[in-house]
């Protein structure tokens, strides 16, 4: 690499800031950078490909950074985003915070304007204070100035995105880091290969023979897995923790597949019955949000029976929304080793009242779904579409399955079964629309798997430019829109009288599959199953970019998806 390095008149190679941070991300085993160029960064996309890193180029900052926190949820080490000053900045900045609520590890590099003009508010090219803005919402947030402090900047935000909870991290990169060059030898040593970057926490004895008790007193457990437990990658333990405990358990949408949503154990088409009824529950890597009504109200049965064991890295969440009687703080790999190791040899299932009860419901439910699944409505709805995409990845299971939008989201999680954990991304605690195309395009990069993006077409249009990115890089990604003309569906009407369409509603027929014909992808237009069926097949054995506009019935599903209730102006009407 000596030839890359600017040479001085005294002989002494030296090294500037741009190679600094390659090597300082390269030492680091970090050789993807997801982001878009412009002033100041355009020569690090240049020289960090230059150098062997692979740079995939956005249409858009906020993909770029989804990009990035998707990789950092698959691979356990932070993704990069590279954006410009202010506005690619504050463009990349949503998908900081949403990796951050979401505890993805990602660092967001932005390159900035100078600190003197800045702090004296004298007007500079894209002049934001982007320090200051962006640590509200994120992990962490550091600023170098100096090329000799560039490793322990990156080392710091390396440290800060994985280790405990994981989650977003900002580094400031004045223009100026960048050309500033110092002696090569010098320079390399004050670069930092971080060691054990994301230590391990072992749990205390007393919290697992808690915890362990606890679980031993209950009738009616329950085990509720969530995306914590996928990006812990104790694959294995998790499998053995319920098969030999043999309590039902539950997966939070991003943690389906981390047992086969098949297996006998899963108590998913239970889910409100196991809710409600469950004595103990043990949280693995979920938090008591919203997405768990906050762990009471009528979803959880009668009040005050139910007692919890959590199981974190992060001890703040424990008591965050009701009484946990069983912390147990530490990461989750050494959780449930612990646990296992504590069972012993006599442990004893649970009761089979509780167990058969659950298998009975199950039965009945997916029974019900078979036969829903099994008809063939003209237009398709939601679940005509949707058993294609089920048996698809039923005979695929490394499939990468990417999911946004309301119904669309719903009923995917709900009816396309995954076999293979961290298969599955979607929209995340936030509820996000946006994350469709990158995290597309990082599953491809990432896994070099197929992806199928399974989008409502508000959905899509959030993130839709990228298709030309998936072009650009030929990713194995089939984008499935499901069409039904709008926002939840195509059917409102505007009451006032006017020429306008009413809020909700888009153009009707729009033809989505000739946006990726633009850029040289295959788009095809499926209106029933069938043709569904056959695009579907063929864009994952010819791994070709593929964008399938599904014509969905407008009238299909409702507002909101199951979230209705959250919108009460909807609600009434329902
Ligand atoms: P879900 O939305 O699937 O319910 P959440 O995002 O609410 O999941 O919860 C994930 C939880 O997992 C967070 O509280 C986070 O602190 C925790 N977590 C993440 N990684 C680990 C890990 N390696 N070990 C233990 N806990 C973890
Ligand atoms: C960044 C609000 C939630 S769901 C949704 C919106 C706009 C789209 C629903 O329509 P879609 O799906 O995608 O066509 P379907 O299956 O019901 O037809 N802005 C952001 N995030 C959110 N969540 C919204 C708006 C919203």
């Amino acid at each position: 690499m000596a030839e890359k390095i600017v040479t001085e008149s005294n002989n002494n190679p030296t090294i500037d800031g741009f190679h600094l941070v390659i090597e300082a991300l390269k030492l680091n085993d970090i050789h993807t950078i997801f982001g878009l160029p412009g002033i100041p960064i355009t020569d690090l996309t240049r020289m960090a490909q230059a150098e062997g890193m692979r740079v995939i180029s956005f249409r858009h900052e906020q993909h770029a950074g989804n990009a990035a926190a998707a990789a950092g949820f698959l691979t356990q080490k932070p993704g990069i985003c590279l954006t410009v000053s202010a506005p690619g900045f504050l463009n990349g900045l949503t998908s900081l915070a949403n990796a951050t609520v979401n505890c993805f590890p990602m660092i967001l590099i932005s390159g900035s304007s100078e600190r003197e003009i800045v702090d004296l508010q004298q007007g500079d090219y894209e002049e934001m204070d982007q320090l200051a803005i962006a640590k509200p919402l994120c992990k962490a947030a550091y600023r170098v100035l100096h090329a000799q402090d560039i490793g322990v900047g990156i080392a710091r935000a390396i440290r800060s995105a994985v280790s405990g909870r994981p989650g977003g991290v900002y580094l400031d990169f004045p223009a100026k880091l960048f050309s500033q060059t110092m002696d090569a030898l010098d320079g390399r040593q004050s670069l930092i290969k971080v060691v054990d970057p994301a230590p391990r926490q072992i749990p205390a004895a007393d919290a697992v023979q808690r915890a362990l008790d606890l679980l031993k007193s209950a009738k009616r457990p329950l085990i509720l897995l969530g995306k914590g437990a996928a990006y812990a990658q104790a694959d294995a333990d998790i499998l053995s923790l319920v098969e030999k405990t043999g309590i039902p358990y539950l997966p939070m949408s991003m943690a389906k597949g981390l047992l086969p949503d098949t297996h006998p154990q899963s108590a998913s088409a239970a889910r409100s019955y196991v809710l409600a009824e469950a004595d103990v529950v043990m949280l693995v890597g979920a938090r008591l949000n919203w997405l768990l009504s906050h762990g009471k109200g009528k979803t959880w049965g009668a009040p005050n029976a139910k007692q919890f064991i959590q199981i974190d890295i992060e001890p703040k969440e424990i008591d965050s929304n009701v009484a946990i009687a069983a912390p147990l703080i530490g990461d989750i790999g050494s959780c449930v080793s612990a646990l296992l190791a504590g069972m012993g040899s006599n442990w004893t299932k649970p009761p089979l009242e509780w167990t058969k009860g659950i298998f009975e419901r199950k039965e009945k439910n997916l029974s019900k779904m078979a036969a829903t699944l099994a008809l063939n409505p003209s237009p398709m709805n939601f679940h005509s579409a949707l058993a294609v995409v089920r048996n698809m990845v039923a005979a695929r299971p490394d499939i990468m399955v990417i999911n946004e939008g309301a119904n669309t989201l719903d009923f995917t999680r709900s009816i396309v079964d995954m076999y293979e954990p961290r298969k599955r991304l979607d929209v995340g605690t936030w509820g996000i629309m946006g994350i469709g195309m990158g995290f597309a395009v990082a599953a491809a990069v990432v896994t070099n798997k197929p992806v199928i993006a399974i989008e409502g077409d508000s959905a899509f249009g959030f993130s839709g430019m990228e298709i030309e990115t998936i072009c650009r890089y030929n990713l194995p990604v089939c984008v499935v829109v499901f069409n039904n003309n709008g926002v939840y569906g195509g059917m409102d009407v505007n009451t006032s009288g006017g020429n306008d369409v009413a809020p909700t509603v888009f153009v009707k027929g729009a033809r989505y599959d000739k946006i990726i014909e633009a850029f040289g992808g295959v788009g095809v237009h499926a209106t029933n199953p069938h043709e569904l069926s056959v695009a579907l097949h063929e864009a994952i054995s010819s791994g070709r970019p593929t964008l399938i506009n599904a014509v969905i019935d407008e009238s299909a599903g409702t507002e909101s998806g199951r979230i209705t209730k959250l919108n009460p102006q909807a609600a009434s009407k329902t």
